[in-house]
């Protein structure tokens, strides 16, 4: 079985489930570390098994398929055993990253026109495409080709955009039937909802992807600049919907808040670039409050980055040396910093399923809110 649930909230809609990949079987709820190009930029392997313990990471069609290319990746025998990672692997499908990374693109029935971001070499995806080249990286879960609508929208492009992300699941999903995996482990499709914050289009599109059957779903196109209390009310829509059975995972989320209030709304899984991108400019995620490293205050605090996590890093650092390493742009700098966010992110995730599982968790995430999102 692909997904179990274990307990569900009582004052909530959150729920503590359990997902089973040939990689292995984890909690959730999760967060998913991303690891754009192959790396969870700034950490190592051995920290992310050991250190912050996750089961899962996200990986990238677009920059994957562009670099190194598939070709070295098949050669490798896929992308776990190309970068080294035993555990789980999602990629996503590239319905997002074209629109915002690639240059001049053309999105048709067909598929998406692009130019490459490294050297500007012009490139096409199709669903078909983009299955194709997710069967070849090998990841367990593979996410269908969409398109994440910008914000604000029009409703009429949201709604054009939105039937066709449908016809294309169509197309994923028959392409993947008619495709094998590669390298002897079973391969998952997500589907995508988009809608963009249209009640009406977010209903419909949760029906259409509900209806596909798969044994996950995603949200998409959110956290794209709507307001939070948008995007929660878009969130608690949609779950209403999906099947209560089948994780749901909300691409693209977000800051530790948004976490907790999606979790109560019903959502499984998560990633986002937050955490290890912030953490290279110095802003630490811990379960006291959110610290900006490069501040002055913290010039002769000698004091660990976050005791409330139980964390090799506060044996051996202060945020008064991680702030000079900061400052000076030192590597070993971004490095603590990332180990500590995911590490956050992380535990929050393991601690939210406690209090779910304990009945505890809808007066725990008023109050971890509050803790975790003060800016110390
Ligand atoms: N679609 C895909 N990936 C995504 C998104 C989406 O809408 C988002 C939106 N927040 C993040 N990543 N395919």
């Amino acid at each position: 079985m692909f997904y179990k649930i274990e307990h569900n909230d009582i004052g909530t809609s959150a729920r503590a489930g359990v997902i089973t990949t040939d990689h292995g079987t984890f909690e959730t709820p999760i967060f998913m570390p991303v690891g754009t190009a192959g790396t969870v930029k700034a950490m190592h392997q051995r920290e992310l098994e050991q250190e912050a313990d996750a089961p899962i990471i996200l990986g990238n069609t677009y920059h994957l398929y562009l670099r190194p290319g598939l070709n070295i990746i098949e050669q490798a025998g896929g992308l776990h055993k190309f970068i080294g990672w035993k555990r789980s692997i999602l990629t996503d499908s590239g319905g997002f990253q074209v629109y915002s990374l690639s240059g001049i693109r053309k999105i048709n029935e067909e598929g998406v026109k692009f130019k490459s971001h490294i050297d500007g070499s012009a490139h096409f995806f199709t669903p078909e495409s983009v299955m194709d080249i997710q069967r070849t990286i090998g990841a367990d879960i593979v996410m269908a080709f969409d398109e994440c609508t910008p914000y604000p929208c029009e409703y009429e492009y949201a709604r054009k955009s939105m039937e066709m992300t449908h016809r294309w699941l169509g197309r994923c999903v028959t392409r993947m039937a008619e495709t094998e995996p590669k390298y002897g482990y079973q391969q998952h499709l997500f589907p995508i909802v988009q809608g963009s914050v249209y009640k009406d289009l977010r209903l419909k599109s949760a029906e259409v992807i509900a209806e596909a059957g798969c044994v996950g779903n995603a949200i998409g196109g959110l956290s794209v600049g709507e307001p939070a209390e948008e995007m929660y009310a878009m969130s608690e829509l949609v779950c209403s919907v999906l099947p209560k059975d089948k994780p749901r995972y909300l691409m693209g989320v977000g800051t530790p808040e948004n976490l907790l209030e999606n979790i109560a709304l019903g959502i499984d899984m998560f990633d986002c670039v937050m955490p290890t991108r912030n953490a290279r400019n110095g802003m630490l995620f811990t379960t006291q409050g959110i610290i900006n490293i490069r501040n002055k205050k913290w010039e002769n605090d000698f004091t660990p980055l976050d005791q409330g996590l139980d964390i090799y890093l506060n044996d051996y650092y202060t945020k008064a040396y991680v702030r000079h390493l900061v400052h000076n742009n030192e590597m070993l700098g971004a490095q603590i910093a990332t180990i500590q966010n995911i590490s956050f992110y992380l535990w929050l995730m393991r601690e939210a399923r406690k209090q779910i599982v304990a009945g505890t968790f809808r007066e725990w995430k008023e109050r971890m809110v509050k803790q975790c999102m003060q800016r110390l």
